[in-house]
């Protein structure tokens, strides 16, 4: 069957200094031409595809199945495509975290759509596909919802050891971009799936609280592969690459034993860890490490059930650090236990002093536990949703506090963070590369015009 994957367009009028490979995507296309099918992919935020351009790049009759992704914050988006995809092919599936997190509201919202499919795909796929085509009905395979039985039941989610590649090769790999990027072109990787945590903000519901990782070598081979390919840096996407540090240092004795061919950074809690770990992830070629810190206060930490520790916070900051790791750190503002103005993410980030940080507004997702708790709290439905320059749409609006107090409080802390005397100066001091300043200028142009743009 001939299947076109299709990630819609951004909200108009957005443009992101962050435009990355939507990896799902990319596994789904590489386990269904696996499986004899002929796959497209068409990204449209990295081709700069409008949605009034998006007719023209799909031509009527030339796909069996058409797949959308999308997650919450493209709602609109998602039901804006699948109007316009709805006529261009035999049938229109979607998937991905808004028609997981959300199936209900994803068949109200989004007319034309024959199914989605709940969850992580691979395994879902190719069955579907080949139930399609035999003119089989789908509706018994675990997985997929219909308007009239939106909660599917789900499958577990695959292994990921047993998962093909990603076809990065069918993506507009040069077009990707990231605002702390030191080289171009840039992929993504995922080398676990799942996270056992259960923190109040965050959707888990596409991959789950069963962590399931790859084995070490092949997560090793993978990146030399992106070497190979021409690639100089990734970013690991886990929700949390240190879970198993054994594992994690697994991985770096065989990068280290190929030689740190490439520069790569990873997202990770920062909870307790050998000290040594971080200067074995350095030795790798690690360059980055982005911690979840998320909140200003124990208090906060304990609201959002993080599970972390403020002193142990301060710890590893300081081991990461000491091995000369970046370190990107991610702020919530707007806890009901941290009344914004008295900033207390600034004042925790001024004193773990990352290199970076990213504040952004506590909004609900759907399949999150905060979604459910605010439900009919809403404090004004008018309030606009309030968005930090490196965020992209949002959530359920904030219930605690008004607009105007997050805004300010998001200002100040953008600017208490990246105006500081001698902050930029240092920055540019470890600038490595011409892709690496022209990343930095380009992130401190957004940050100057979204402070000037927020009244
Ligand atoms: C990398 C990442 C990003 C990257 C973008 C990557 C990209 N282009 O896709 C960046 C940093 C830019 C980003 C931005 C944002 N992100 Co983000 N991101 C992630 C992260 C960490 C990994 C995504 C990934 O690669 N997953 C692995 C793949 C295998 O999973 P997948 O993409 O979901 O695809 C699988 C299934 O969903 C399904 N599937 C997906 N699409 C389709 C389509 C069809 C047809 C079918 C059948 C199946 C199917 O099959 C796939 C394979 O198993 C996830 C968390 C996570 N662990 O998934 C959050 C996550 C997706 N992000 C989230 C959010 C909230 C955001 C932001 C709003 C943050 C902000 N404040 O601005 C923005 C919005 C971006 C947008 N486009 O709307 C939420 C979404 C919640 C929701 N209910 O919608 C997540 C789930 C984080 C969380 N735990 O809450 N993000
Ligand atoms: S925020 Fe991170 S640690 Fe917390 S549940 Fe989500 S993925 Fe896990």
């Amino acid at each position: 069957m001939r299947l076109l994957l299709v990630n819609p367009p951004l909200p108009s009028g957005l443009s992101s200094n962050f435009l990355l490979p939507p990896l799902g995507l990319a596994y789904l296309a590489s386990v269904a031409s696996s499986s004899g099918h002929e796959v497209s992919i068409l990204d449209c935020p990295a081709l700069g595809i409008e949605m009034d351009d998006l007719a023209g790049h799909v031509q009527p009759g030339g796909f069996d199945i058409i797949g959308l992704t999308g997650t919450f914050q493209q709602a609109k988006e998602v039901a804006d495509a699948a109007q316009i995809l709805g006529a261009k092919s035999k049938f229109l599936i979607a998937g991905g975290p808004y028609a997981t997190s959300a199936p209900e509201d994803f068949f109200s919202r989004v007319s034309k759509v024959d199914l989605l499919v709940r969850g992580e795909a691979e395994d879902l796929l190719p069955e579907l596909m080949s139930t399609l085509e035999r003119g089989d009905d789908p509706s018994n395979l675990d997985g997929v919802a219909l308007p009239n039985r939106p909660a599917a039941i789900r499958r577990p989610g695959p292994n990921p050891d047993r998962l093909p590649r990603p076809a990065r090769w069918m993506l507009p790999w040069k077009n990707y971009r990231h605002p702390l990027a030191e080289s171009k072109p840039i992929a993504t990787m995922i080398t676990s799936r799942g996270c056992s945590h259960a923190c109040t903000f965050c959707d888990r519901s596409v991959t789950g609280n069963r962590w399931r990782a790859r084995e070490p070598d092949d997560v090793v081979d993978e990146m030399l592969e992106l070497v190979a390919a021409g690639y100089r840096q990734t970013i690991i996407y886990d929700d949390d690459f240190l879970a198993d540090p054994e594992r994690a240092a697994k991985i770096c004795e065989g990068l280290c034993m190929a030689g740190s061919p490439i520069s790569w950074s990873c997202e990770a809690r920062p909870e307790k860890r050998d000290k040594a770990l971080y200067k074995f992830l350095k030795r790798a070629g690690c360059r980055q490490i982005a911690f979840g810190v998320d909140a200003g206060t124990q208090t906060g930490l304990d609201e959002l059930k993080k599970g972390l520790d403020v002193n142990e916070i301060e710890i590893e900051f300081r081991h990461a650090k000491e091995s000369n790791l970046d370190i990107l750190a991610y702020f919530i503002i707007g806890l009901e236990s941290e009344p914004p103005l008295r900033l207390d993410c600034l004042k925790y980030a001024l004193k773990l002093d990352p290199d970076f940080a990213q504040f952004s507004v506590l909004e609900a997702y759907p399949g999150s536990s905060l979604w459910r708790k605010w439900r009919g709290m809403e404090r004004d439905v008018e309030q606009k949703a309030v968005l930090g320059p490196a965020d992209l749409g949002p959530g359920r609006k904030n219930v605690y506090y008004p607009a105007n107090v997050l805004k300010k409080a998001l200002k100040r802390s953008y600017i208490g963070f990246y105006a500081r005397p001698g902050y930029m100066l240092r920055r540019m001091a470890g600038v490595s590369s011409l892709v690496q300043l022209s990343g930095l200028v380009q992130a401190a142009e957004r940050l100057a015009s979204w402070s000037l743009g927020l009244k």
